[in-house]
């Protein structure tokens, strides 16, 4: 299989989030796109290639211009503020109150944050444009070049990356980015499946009011866990979109067994929508030592539902989200790809 994967995205290695009341090293770190590197390397099941520049094009399909140019300058702004720290948003637009973008880069965080664990740094942008160019790049393996399948390992993650937003450690969202890049090529119907332990509230909000998405995500359930505030199951869609979003909260301690369920329901629902690619969002954070979830995923456990996923035998694109197990993220994604690969 393809593998799409950029040195860039060690540019954004910000040192600083606030867990627990405390300063940490950020859980979205640099060695976990190594890890997953160096096994796909070993197990030789894939070729490693590197993205084309950005088109902007399907980015702009899914994220606002005054987002992207938020992006764009938000480090170079705090810099001039003469801040010596990485940029972290301390004041937001709660309830009741304006919605309105303010000039000082305080606020304009604030505004265009959902969170703040997430800091900005000096090659943030640069980054995070990487990663998603290498979605891009992996989408156009399949739906120009015609493989059936590819893997975009990207770094930092997406799927949290709303219309106008960031946080949950992403900036663009590389499988709406992708997903776009499919319909743009001519697709009529892409499914998103989202397999990474947190709902992808980012993915859900671009996509629904519109009904050439199909958006499922099995996450835990948003009463305990992140991002709280988005991906329960009565999100369904609105206006064009109804009917085209599916959210599978699932509560603490589900094992693989109930997992399974989910995904299986979901894998029903792909299948009626008969779409023309499949995006999957790829987190491995549903192990069973991912520090910061609570699914109890085993790792022979990815090989399974990988090959699920092989059996659907759709053009699939994975996309790489979250997983913070760092010394297991390589084996749970490579199994993953084995799973799929094998059911080919
Ligand atoms: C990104 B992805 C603060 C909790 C914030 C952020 C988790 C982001 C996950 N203690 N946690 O979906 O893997
Ligand atoms: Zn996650």
């Amino acid at each position: 299989m393809k593998v799409v994967l950029s040195e860039e995205h060690a540019d954004h290695f910000p040192t600083h989030e606030l867990a627990g009341g405390q300063w940490i090293r950020p859980h979205e770190c640099p060695e976990r796109w190594q890890y997953v590197y160096d096994e796909l390397s070993t197990r030789a099941l894939c070729e490693f290639i590197k993205p084309d520049a950005l088109e902007m094009k399907s980015v702009l399909g899914v994220h606002s211009a005054d987002f992207m140019q938020f992006l764009e300058t938000a480090w170079d702004e705090w810099v001039a503020e003469g801040f010596a720290g990485e940029a972290i948003p301390t004041v937001f637009p709660a309830r009741r109150m304006q919605q309105r973008v303010p000039d000082y880069i305080d606020g304009k965080l604030g505004y265009y944050a959902l969170a703040i664990e997430t800091a900005i740094t000096r090659g943030t942008w640069n980054a995070a444009r990487s990663s998603a160019a290498c979605a891009q790049t992996a989408q156009r393996f399949i739906s120009q070049a015609g493989e059936p399948a590819a893997f975009a390992l990207c770094r930092p993650p997406g799927h949290h990356a709303a219309i106008d937003l960031y946080g949950g450690y992403c900036f663009l969202n590389n499988a709406a980015i992708a997903a776009q890049g499919f319909l743009d090529e001519g697709a009529k119907r892409v499914a998103i499946l989202d397999v990474d332990f947190h709902h992808g509230n980012g993915t859900q909000d671009i996509f629904y009011q519109r009904n050439d998405v199909l958006f499922l995500s099995l996450h835990g359930d948003p009463v305990h866990a992140f991002p709280h505030f988005l991906g329960y199951a009565d999100e369904t869609g609105h206006a064009d979109g109804e009917g085209y979003n599916v959210n599978y909260p699932l509560p603490p301690g589900t094992s693989y067994a109930k997992w399974k369920l989910a995904l299986e329901n979901a894998i029903e629902k792909i299948q009626a929508f008969k779409p023309d690619a499949l995006v999957i969002s790829l987190g491995v954070d549903t192990f069973k030592k991912d520090p910061i979830s609570f699914f109890k995923l085993e790792s022979a456990d990815f090989t399974d539902y990988g090959q699920l996923l092989g059996h659907l035998s759709l053009p699939t694109l994975f996309v790489m989200e979250g997983g913070y197990a760092v010394e297991e993220i390589g084996i749970n994604t490579a199994n993953v790809i084995q799973g799929f690969i094998n059911a080919q």
